[in-house]
């Protein structure tokens, strides 16, 4: 090595570290948080450069491992990250990628590189990030290795073996630095369900998940069909109005825009959109070239084949929505990100392309099978009528609210405060824990709202009859902020809206009752945070004259460990509901703001979270027993 390439061998590194301490200090700023989500988020990084690898045509299988202490591998079986010397740098190409930020796609070939979360900023940071992280690569008949702790290269890249024919490709080890992170458990399902997502939206390619820890299970994802088995999958619960999925693909300008679509025999509309393997939540211009060209599709068709007069208004595009399951995925050199959460798509290309092949696809489609599209077109009828009721329905409430000024319902317990920042309404399962909580409560900023037996199943009403419910409408009026369409979060009366059932299956299930109301009519309440579950204990372990509450069976042996172990004083005590607690006993161990344990409902995933209401709440009674065995001890802390 000459002089020279010494010194910017040396100059890269000082570079390096720099660039990579900045990570380490900051870590947020590159993988959103230190929590959960971003010790997650690592994995999908190192796969976002095998599914890459994928797309460029050179990859077909990925797996990822979970060794039994939570560090994880990834290999593929791409062409390898490339060893030799890098032109500037100085150093093995594989060492940039590893140890400078951003470096992930920037140089190489300028590929097809599209992949990437929604931080993208690939591997260096994962090393960074990491303990230990070991990349071996096989390309050009050796097997190459390099060793990184905490970002900083700690062996050269060497040459470890060979290995014979073209078994080519990439493994990279990273075990998560504990001075980092909070958490440092994987979740297989968390996991499996971005693996399996990738599977889907990149048809062809294999990923697999092995949990080597005890008791972990391997599984295998791989969709021929694409994101077709994807909406497929996504109603595989439901009844459904056509077989099979409809499939649109089509590439034009660098831009590839695939669809699929089925209809259910529900009343929801579920759009899934994606650019580049991203999941785009805010939508963009993708979702709306479809929404435009769907709703435009089925009117021509209502109106050539008589199902509405040439005199009638159209339908509404959230009329031919009712019951649709799309899978929408477009890919492009140059993704713009907008939005409040940087996951709304901007380029304004992307809509005439996906409206004109979603156009030209349906209306093929339609004219090719008239018995669905018959059924559809029926379904959307129903809807436009019962929209229609819904509104009068609505009108007539708003109007009955105006004469009667603000009649707040019989059971409700308000509080003095009309400050709703410092104001909390209790929706409390069954009168006895009621009366308790009206009686225990801080009367200055905590309501209560007594619910008797189960609300109706949201899921399988349409809004006209939903509001016809009195525990409906004791809620609609308490909380003050209108519902669905008209819901308005700044009208909340109360800014923690909290629901409090005892801790056994009953409660488990008014529980999910109530968020399947809130998800589906007061959205916005849910997403901003204003909805948490109480945290009654499940034990009452009096020793010594002094009562300790106790919330988990966990706690419960740490305690008696705590306390000297059981013995012929300790009183145990299980509660069976809350309603074996006086007022003081509820007030202190679940009400108390200083004492108790709240737990915030987020709907982070809005798959997961229409998959649990549609089992829990659908007409399908196998997957709910599956459901309900597979997650016996979590449904008590479902956390969605
Ligand atoms: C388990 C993780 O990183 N695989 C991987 C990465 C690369 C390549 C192949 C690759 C890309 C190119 C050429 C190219 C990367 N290369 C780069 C860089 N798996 C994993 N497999 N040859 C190999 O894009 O032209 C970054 S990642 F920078 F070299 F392009």
């Amino acid at each position: 090595m000459s002089g020279n390439k010494k010194q910017s061998y040396d100059e890269s590194q000082i570079q390096v570290l720099e660039g990579l301490e900045a990570v380490r200090k900051r870590p947020g700023m590159y993988i959103g948080t230190t929590g959960t989500r971003g010790l997650h988020h690592l994995v999908y990084e190192i796969v976002d450069n095998s599914i890459d690898e994928a797309l460029a045509g050179f990859c077909k299988n990925i797996r990822v491992y979970i060794h039994n202490d939570n560090s994880i591998s990834v290999t593929d079986d791409g062409r390898g990250m490339p060893v030799g010397l890098h032109p500037k740098m100085g150093i093995p190409t594989v060492e940039v990628i590893m140890t400078v930020l951003h470096a992930g796609g920037k140089f190489g070939g300028g590929g097809y590189k599209v992949s990437g979360g929604l931080h993208g900023v690939g591997a260096s940071v994962v090393n960074a990030l990491s303990e230990v992280c070991e990349v071996e690569v096989k390309r050009e008949g050796h097997v190459w290795k390099q060793r990184y702790e905490r970002g900083k290269a700690v062996t050269g890249l060497e040459i470890a073996g060979d290995y014979l024919g073209e078994a080519t490709g990439t493994k990279t080890y990273f075990k998560p630095d504990a001075d980092i992170f909070e958490d440092m458990e994987y979740d297989f399902d968390t996991l499996s369900q971005r693996l399996r997502e990738l599977a889907f939206l990149n048809k062809g390619i294999r990923i697999s998940l092995a949990d080597e820890r005890p008791e972990g299970k391997t599984e295998e994802y791989f969709y021929e069909g694409g994101i077709k088995s994807f909406v497929a999958y996504l109603n595989r619960n439901k009844e459904t109005i056509q077989k099979e999925p409809v499939y649109f693909e089509k590439k034009k300008d660098d831009i590839s825009v695939e669809i699929a679509l089925q209809y259910n025999d529900s009343y929801n509309e579920n759009i899934f959109s994606f650019a580049n393997n991203i999941d785009t939540v805010e939508g963009g211009s993708h979702v709306v070239g479809f929404k435009a060209a769907l709703t435009r599709v089925f009117n021509e068709y209502a109106k050539k084949y008589g199902f509405l007069k040439e005199s009638d208004k159209n339908l509404t595009g959230e009329d031919i929505r009712e019951g649709l399951t799309t899978v929408i995925s477009v890919k492009l050199l140059e993704p713009q990100f907008e939005g409040q959460t940087k996951t709304k798509l901007g380029n304004t290309e992307v809509r005439g392309i996906v409206d004109s092949i979603v156009g030209e696809g349906l209306t093929n489609f339609l004219e090719e099978n008239p018995s669905i599209g018959k059924a559809i077109l029926e379904k959307s009828l129903m809807a436009s009528r019962a929209r229609e009721a819904a509104r009068k329905a609505r009108e007539l409430t708003r109007r009955k609210s105006v004469l009667e000024s603000t009649t707040l319902p019989g059971k409700l317990a308000d509080c003095s405060s009309k400050d709703p920042s410092e104001c909390e309404i209790y929706i409390v399962e069954g009168d006895s824990a009621g009366g308790s909580a009206k009686q225990g409560r801080n009367r200055r900023f905590q309501a209560i709202l007594p619910l008797r037996g189960k609300i109706m199943n949201v899921e399988k009403q349409r809004l006209d009859k939903i509001l016809n419910s009195e525990m409906i409408s004791a809620m609609i009026t308490a909380f003050g902020a209108g519902i669905g369409k008209d819901f308005d979060t700044e009208k909340l009366r109360y800014h923690r809206i909290i629901i409090m059932t005892d801790a056994d299956v009953d409660g488990a299930h008014i529980r999910t009752l109530l968020l399947t109301f809130f998800y589906r009519y007061m959205r916005e309440m849910v997403d901003k945070g204003h909805v948490y579950i109480a945290q009654p204990p499940l034990y009452k372990v009096s020793k010594s004259k002094k009562d300790h509450y106790v919330y988990t069976d966990k706690e419960l042996e740490k305690l008696l460990v705590e306390i000297g172990g059981k013995d012929n004083s300790t009183d145990i005590q299980r509660y069976k509901g809350l309603g074996e607690m006086n007022a003081e006993q509820l007030w202190d161990t679940t009400m108390d703001p200083d004492k108790r344990i709240l737990l915030r409902a987020t709907i982070d995933d809005a798959i997961a979270a229409d998959e649990i209401f549609t089992i829990l709440m659908g007409d399908q009674v196998e997957p709910r027993r599956e459901f309900i065995q597979r997650n016996a001890k979590k449904v008590v802390n479902l956390d969605i």
